[in-house]
């Protein structure tokens, strides 16, 4: 895992290829400048700090619930969950197979209940935050929501796919249809490939 200076990480794909869902305008502002100022961010304050010789992961996982660095666990969780967002969207998204589709069947029933499901934690979600599909530490799949820059990671488990409920994910493109944007995004942009790489 690469250290500081981080960089932004290049998209998979192109900047047009997740419309109508997400627009190239969304992530122009999404990723030129919200994900790249966090990275601005956190490449300024670890100087001279012992975060400097960690990578990503352990930054967060030692800075979680320490306040004095608050500032630094904001910015490397937000760099940390972007770069798993930007994966978890494919435009040959939303219809998982094989092992992810046994995986959502056994824990939640079927695919249509985990999007339903998914979706409505992510409605759920109070203020900004992200909704995920996660294994737990003890092997079973849930869906779990957290808020600003926290993680699972920063909490033992494994992430296996992420939706950003900020309004900065969709404003541009749903305004205040929250349920509209997450509904469209499980259904039809989630990158059931890497999720299933994830399950490990
Ligand atoms: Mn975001």
């Amino acid at each position: 895992m690469p250290k500081a200076p981080f960089s932004l990480p290049k998209l998979p794909y192109e900047d047009n290829a997740l419309e109508p869902v997400v627009s190239a305008k969304t992530i122009s502002f999404h990723y030129g400048k919200h994900h790249k100022a966090y990275v601005d961010n956190l490449n300024r304050m670890v100087v001279g700090t012992p975060y400097e010789q960690m990578d990503l992961e352990e930054i967060i996982k030692k800075s979680a619930g320490n306040d004095k660095d608050k500032g630094i666990f904001n910015n490397a969780g937000q760099i940390w969950n972007h770069n798993f967002y930007w994966e978890s969207m494919s435009p040959k998204g939303g219809a998982p197979a094989g092992k992810i589709a046994d995986a959502l069947k056994s824990s939640f029933g079927g695919v249509a209940e985990f999007n339903d499901a998914f979706a409505k934690a992510a409605v759920a979600q109070f203020g900004s935050g992200w909704a995920w599909l996660v294994k737990g530490k003890d092997g079973k799949l849930k869906i779990t929501t957290t808020s600003n820059a926290d993680t699972p990671l920063a909490h033992g488990e494994t992430c296996l796919l992420v939706a950003d409920v900020w309004e900065h994910a969709y404003y541009l493109d749903y305004q205040n249809r929250r349920p509209d944007h997450v509904k469209d995004w499980v259904e039809k942009l989630a990158n059931w490939s890497f999720a299933e790489k994830n399950l490990g």
